[in-house]
């Protein structure tokens, strides 16, 4: 494959480099090939973050530091390549989110788009623009782009979520906007199961349109998720890359449920070993059931439920099941497909 030559270094050149950059002017030579690479160079690391290691440290957390003292009590999982730039990916925060009983996370709203993948507990509420959804382990609850969000736990159990937002994106757009809201807890006007009524039976308000580029459902129950894994996993043979996998998407538009967020879930049947795969977005996955391991790269990773890892764009992963396994995974996947940039290559790596 042919690369971008790199220049000579000689002491002219070096001088006039120094005498321009005064003027605020580089050569581009000496940067091409750096940047215009023949594929994707990333600094981003597989990493893994066990469930069982983490959750101490997310417990102490919750010794030191209120929800509402710190508005949101989160361990950073922040990839070992991006120290210091609280990211999991060049685009994309992860981090373990804990509320205990009686706390209340307060309203606020950002230009920040969120999802949160329920770990552990149950019963607690994110509430959305006026209406709360009590949530369950597995379930995936978006929190759209300037909508006002407060999390609260009124359950007798710690609760933990992971947070997946699209923080590093905002911040390379220089496109952030945020709001405290006026009240902890923000006014609730609609009852618990309105949304799921408007929106989760193929069916839309008459008169509605999609407004804002999120999909309008908020809760995907993962009771739901997982009963459609389990017929294909008996209706159809796996895909050999991805095992019986399928996507979150708006009923609106069938894209995908966020604007800038594609979320997934998928089935490993007991035993199975997926086919080498790589993509360009880079993949944070979380184990929901089952145990096994994954290579990525050239790196490999057991897992149980709960832990979280995460695969750098066009690296390798293949995953192999102990028994049945689920993964909920998350990643760029829409951006990179509306900027026409997002590739992927199936075995033979
Ligand atoms: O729940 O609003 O993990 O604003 C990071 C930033 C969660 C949230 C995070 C946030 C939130």
């Amino acid at each position: 494959m042919a690369t971008e030559r790199t220049a000579a270094h000689t002491p002219e050149r070096e001088a006039f480099y120094e005498r321009i950059s005064v003027g605020n002017l580089a050569p581009l030579w000496e940067r091409l090939h750096a940047l215009v690479t023949p594929q994707p160079v990333t600094p981003v690391q597989p990493a893994i973050w066990h469930y069982r290691n983490v959750r101490p440290h997310l417990m102490h957390a919750g010794e030191l530091i209120s929800a509402e003292e710190a508005t949101r009590r989160v361990l950073i999982l922040e990839n070992p390549g991006l120290k210091g730039q609280t990211s999991i990916t060049h685009s994309l925060f992860a981090g373990l989110q804990l509320i205990l009983p009686g706390e209340v996370a307060p309203a606020h709203r950002h230009s920040q788009s969120a999802l949160r993948f329920i770990i552990e507990g149950d019963g607690a509420y994110t509430a959305v623009d006026g209406e709360r959804t009590t949530m369950h382990p597995g379930d995936f609850v978006i929190t759209p782009s300037w909508t006002w969000h407060d999390h609260g736990n009124e359950s007798q159990q710690p609760m933990v979520w992971l947070d997946g937002l699209d923080i590093p994106i905002v911040r390379l757009l220089d496109a952030s906007f945020a709001e405290p809201g006026d009240t902890a807890s923000q006014a609730i006007t609609r009852p618990e199961g309105d949304n799921a009524a408007r929106f989760t039976n193929n069916l839309l308000p008459v008169d509605w349109k999609p407004m804002v580029k999120t999909s309008p459902v908020f809760n995907y129950p993962y009771a739901r998720s997982r009963a459609s894994l389990e017929v294909l996993s008996r209706s159809e043979d796996p895909d050999a890359c991805h095992g019986h996998k399928l996507r979150y998407v708006s009923p609106a538009t069938g894209d995908f449920a966020m604007p800038t967020i594609g979320a997934f879930i998928q089935l490993l049947p007991d035993g199975f070993a997926t086919r080498p795969y790589r993509s360009t977005d880079a993949t944070v996955f979380v184990v929901v059931e089952g145990s096994g391991q994954t290579w990525v790269g050239d790196q490999v990773f057991g897992w149980e439920p709960h832990d979280i890892f995460v695969v750098p764009s066009w690296t390798s992963v293949s995953h192999q099941a102990a028994g049945e396994a689920i993964l909920f995974s998350y990643s760029d996947r829409p951006v990179q497909e509306k900027l026409g940039l997002w590739r992927e290559q199936r075995g033979n790596i």
